[in-house]
């Protein structure tokens, strides 16, 4: 179960946050709304959030996710791969220090936590434009300290590994054609997403719900069918920017 999540309300410059998407330029108060959105389903799952200010000096800061790993037990800054976003992970860490035992991911090491994916007793690090090999190693090394079983997955043509693959728990996994022939996935209940609606692979289970993004039917179908109950997110101008739906938030 989670109880707590972090959140950070996107700034002004969201605007001009970094992206590849092709999708025009998002517009910040449809922004807010569907931030207001996205919190409200967060504490229908029943989280309590810590809520950060916007910092206009950093466009994609309200992209938690990437900052940090998280778990019950302990939290590991990351050391973001594009560095334009090196430094957002400081205010995280304020948040994390006093809850969580804390590790860091240190130069040369780069990770971002869209590229991490916890399933069970296994974490899953995605090797991409944003995390190398040294920041998969260090974590790896402290994963393992915990007993955690590492498997380490190289990404291509996606942003990050949760771009295209996300576990939702008693076995099932939302998964990228481009994933799917991969043995590290052979003993999964795989749910392969269907072409045109690749953004809802990052549709993500919060304690009873899976949070899916508004417009994608036949993905919302297939969670549905499981027994899951759903929640939509619409998370139009997030998309704007490669944001996905987890990537909004931390949680633990
Ligand atoms: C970036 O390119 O870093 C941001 N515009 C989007 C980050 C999305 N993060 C995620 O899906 N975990």
């Amino acid at each position: 179960m989670f109880t707590k999540a972090i959140v950070r309300r996107p700034a002004e410059t969201f605007i001009n946050g970094i992206t590849t998407a092709n999708l025009g330029k998002p517009d910040i108060k449809i922004a807010l709304k569907q931030h207001d959105a996205y919190c409200e389903a967060l504490i229908k799952c029943g989280l309590e959030l810590i809520i950060l200010d916007a910092d206009p000096n950093f466009p994609d800061s309200c992209f938690v996710e990437d900052t940090a790993v998280v778990t019950k037990d302990f939290g590991i800054i990351t050391r973001l791969g594009d560095n334009r976003r090196l430094g957002e992970e400081i205010e995280i860490k304020k948040v994390l220090e006093p809850l969580l035992k804390i590790h860091t991911i240190k130069d040369p090491g780069k990770l971002e936590g869209g590229d991490i994916m916890q399933a069970d007793n296994k974490f899953f690090i995605g090797l991409s434009g944003r995390t190398n090999l040294q920041g998969s190693k260090q974590l790896a090394d402290i994963l393992s300290s915990y007993n955690y079983e590492i498997y380490s997955i190289p990404v291509c043509n996606l942003l990050h590994f949760k771009t295209g693959v996300n576990y939702l728990g008693d076995n099932n996994l939302l998964i990228h054609k481009l994933f799917c022939s991969k043995d590290d996935f052979n003993s999964y209940n795989k749910i392969v997403i269907d072409k045109d609606e690749e953004y809802a692979a990052n549709s993500l289970r919060i304690n009873d719900y899976v949070l899916v993004p508004k417009g994608f039917p036949k993905t919302k179908s297939k969670i549905e069918s499981l027994g899951y109950n759903i929640i939509e997110v619409d998370l139009t101008e997030y998309q704007k920017l490669d944001g996905g739906l987890s990537c909004l938030s931390l949680r633990f």
